[in-house]
């Protein structure tokens, strides 16, 4: 990722836009994109915030779960404007059990994506982490729902400013049957999402950077660039396979996996 060096906010101005953004997740209101009053801060200091957000809530006592890929379709770049994937974490809370309830009031306006999980049984550290690396190091694979729902008011915000706030991330549902890579084509595994059961979107695994493990290789190549890795055991969402769709409170959601069941839930 270009400019991806570099800082230009100091410590407490990360601190402080830290706050800012999960004090907004955690009481569910709007806020307008950072970069407006920060025009020169630079992706060091969007993860910089993303990895104190995080930091704030492990001293809290949250877990943190899982990674997930966010804006890793070609279309979905386009139709937000930015020109690279992001990545962000997953804590404890987020979890939503299979055709668990969702609650409508503790989000601000939430959208549903389609995706997979990856499960590792061997580290990915990058750099230079390729789709076979994370084939022979993938456990299993399962299906997965991400719940987003950008802080930003009406989604509108730029790449700094969504790495910032965590990638979008809220709740997502795993489940549905777990799965050997060897046994999936995972460019042509097709998914079905239905809201109150009406097919409202259609996509194959091909839609996540041409292949969903280059998904997770993309993730740990990253991580690489702060010194991090994906740890065995991690869990891995791998970005929409499907456009987001907006949920209203009292909507049903099933999303059908090609050969790994279904997974979905109720906003209620
Ligand atoms: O998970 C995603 O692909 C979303 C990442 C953030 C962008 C958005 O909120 O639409
Ligand atoms: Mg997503």
């Amino acid at each position: 990722m270009a400019d991806v060096k570099g800082k230009s906010l100091s410590k407490s101005q990360v601190e402080e836009l830290a706050i800012h953004l999960e004090n907004a997740e955690l009481q569910a209101y709007e806020v307008t994109k950072i970069t407006d009053d920060f025009p020169s801060m630079t992706y060091e200091d969007a993860f910089d915030i993303q990895w104190e957000i995080r930091r704030r809530k492990e001293e809290r006592g949250n877990k943190i779960v899982g990674m997930k890929m966010g804006l890793t379709s070609w279309a979905k770049m386009a139709q937000m404007g930015v020109e690279h994937p992001c990545y962000g974490f997953l804590a404890d809370y987020f979890t939503v059990p299979d055709g668990g309830e969702i609650k409508h009031d503790e989000l601000i306006h939430p959208k549903i994506e389609a995706e997979l999980a990856f499960v590792l049984k061997d580290e990915l550290k990058g750099p230079g982490i390729h789709i076979g690396d994370v084939l022979r190091a993938t456990d299993f694979v399962m299906p997965a729902v991400e719940v987003i729902d950008s802080r930003y008011k009406d989604f509108k915000f730029d790449l700094k400013s969504v790495i910032a706030d965590n990638s979008s991330s809220s709740r997502f549902v795993t489940g549905g049957r777990m799965a050997d890579v060897a046994d999936l084509d995972l460019k042509t595994l097709g998914v079905v999402m239905e809201i109150n059961g009406e097919v409202v979107q259609t996509g194959a695994g091909a839609a996540v950077l041409g292949h969903p493990a280059a998904s997770v290789a993309m993730l740990a190549n990253m991580l690489a660039e702060r010194g991090e890795s994906l740890k065995a055991g991690s869990f891995i969402m791998i970005g929409a396979i499907t456009a987001a769709v907006q949920v209203n409170k009292g909507d049903n959601f099933t999303v059908h996996y090609q050969g790994l069941g279904s997974i979905g839930g109720k906003f209620v």
